[in-house]
């Protein structure tokens, strides 16, 4: 409701004051304006009705009219405003497109100038690369200039040089000159010497080729010299094969009469060879009928001289018989004992023998067969064979010529004097 009052208009407010309850109800009552129509159908039903009825309803005349004036009245301000606004933007339009025309007008000439300016920096761009070009000329002429000083002084130190050899070279001229006739005596003579030298090649070639030819003769010479040589050997040699030949002929002739004999001896050899082995087999089922028959007989021998040792009171081992005394006497004495009954003083010839010995003993010191009665220091058994090793006691043998006959006691052997009395050990073998 306070924009109403912001549109300026006093005629309309004052006119107001008097009713400002009323105009408060009359807005106040506003709205219900459109269910009036209605409303008058129902008043119009209560029209006849209590008089308090009949003020309210011309109050609510009065208000309605009221308000449709108040409408009016705001249509025609609404039209005032209007038509005040439509006058203000023309007049302001007008302005408006003066202001445009004007632009255009100012932007057409700015455009021209800005296009003039563009020229004039393309002139300016294209006169400033002529410089920059012009300045690079400048650089290289600057450089040209003192490269081209330098020449000139060169050429000023060239040519004082060539002026000195020109000076020379009028020397040179005349020196030249008689050089010039100098050469043609020269040549002159090479020519003469060039004569003599092509005829002197010739004369080299020819012995060159003389020399040739002669080294081939020489080696021809040698190769038939050789082939000579080789010819008389050969023929040297063919006589000897002939004589060889007829040697080996006679050879062979020889040779098949000895292959015929052979032969034939061969034939009687393997008649004589059969008839042999026959005989062999029948020898050797007689020898083994033989060795069967001698072992028998070998077997009886010993079974006899066994009850005949133990008879006798000797003690047999197989073919091997042993007596030990039972009485002491010196060696020699001791040994004619033994020898007396096909025996002698025993013999011992390794350690399993001297054991043997030992025990039969029974470790009574008893005479061995070992003496050095002939020379001092030299031991030999009694069948005459030298002593290589023994079983001496380590003290022994310590007697020299005092101690000459040998006695077996624990310790092992020792020398002691022959006449010394002892038991002895006899020992035979059965044949
Ligand atoms: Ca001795
Ligand atoms: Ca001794």
């Amino acid at each position: 409701m306070s924009s109403y009052g912001n549109m300026n208009i006093p005629s309309f407010t004052h006119g107001m004051d008097r009713e400002d309850e009323e105009e408060m109800n009359i807005y106040a009552n506003v709205d219900p304006i459109n269910s009036f129509g209605v409303r008058t159908e129902t008043e119009n039903s209560k029209r006849h009705q209590t008089p308090q009825h009949t003020e309210i309803a011309c109050v609510k005349i009065r208000s309605s009219r009221a308000a449709a004036v108040c409408l009016v009245l705001l249509c025609v301000l609404l039209l005032t405003a209007v038509i005040v606004l439509g006058v203000y933007i023309h007049t302001k339009s007008t302005n408006y497109t003066e202001e445009g025309a004007q632009l255009l007008t100012k932007n057409t000439n700015l455009t021209e100038e800005r296009g003039q300016l563009l020229t004039n920096i393309t002139n300016l761009t294209e006169e400033r690369d002529q410089l920059l070009k012009l300045l690079t000329k400048n650089t290289n002429l600057t450089e040209e200039r003192g490269q081209l000083l330098t020449n000139i002084t060169n050429l000023t130190e060239e040519r004082d040089q060539l002026l000195k050899l020109l000076t020379k070279n009028t020397n040179l001229t005349e020196e030249r000159g008689q050089l010039l006739t100098n050469i043609t005596n020269l040549t002159e003579e090479r020519d003469q010497l060039l004569k003599l030298l092509t005829k002197n090649t010739n004369l080299t070639e020819e012995r060159g080729q003389l020399l040739t030819n002669i080294t081939n003769l020489t080696e021809e010479r040698d190769q038939l010299l050789k082939l000579l040589t080789k010819n008389t050997n050969l023929t040297e040699e063919r006589g000897q094969l002939l004589t060889n030949i007829t040697n080996l002929t006679e050879e062979r002739g020889q040779l098949l009469t000895n292959i015929t004999n052979l032969t034939e001896e061969r034939d009687q050899l393997l008649t004589k060879t059969i008839q042999l082995t026959k005989e062999r087999d029948v020898l050797s089922l007689n020898k083994c009928d033989l060795i069967k028959q001698r072992d028998q007989l070998k077997q009886e021998k010993n079974e006899q001289s066994k009850s005949l040792c133990e008879k006798v009171g000797w003690t047999c081992y197989e073919s091997i018989y042993y007596y030990v005394s039972s009485e002491v006497k010196n060696w020699t004495e001791s040994r004619r004992y033994c020898t007396d009954r096909g025996a002698d003083l025993i013999i011992i010839n390794n350690k399993a023998e001297q054991d043997f010995v030992k025990r039969i003993s029974g470790g009574a010191a008893v005479w061995i067969g070992l003496t050095d009665s002939d020379v001092e220091g030299t031991w030999k058994w009694v069948d005459g064979s030298r002593l290589t090793s023994g079983f001496w006691d380590p003290r022994e043998p310590n007697g020299d010529r005092r101690e000459n006959c040998v006695l077996n006691y624990s310790p092992g052997w020792a020398d002691y004097p022959c006449d010394d009395t002892h038991y002895w050990i006899c020992m035979g073998i059965l044949k």
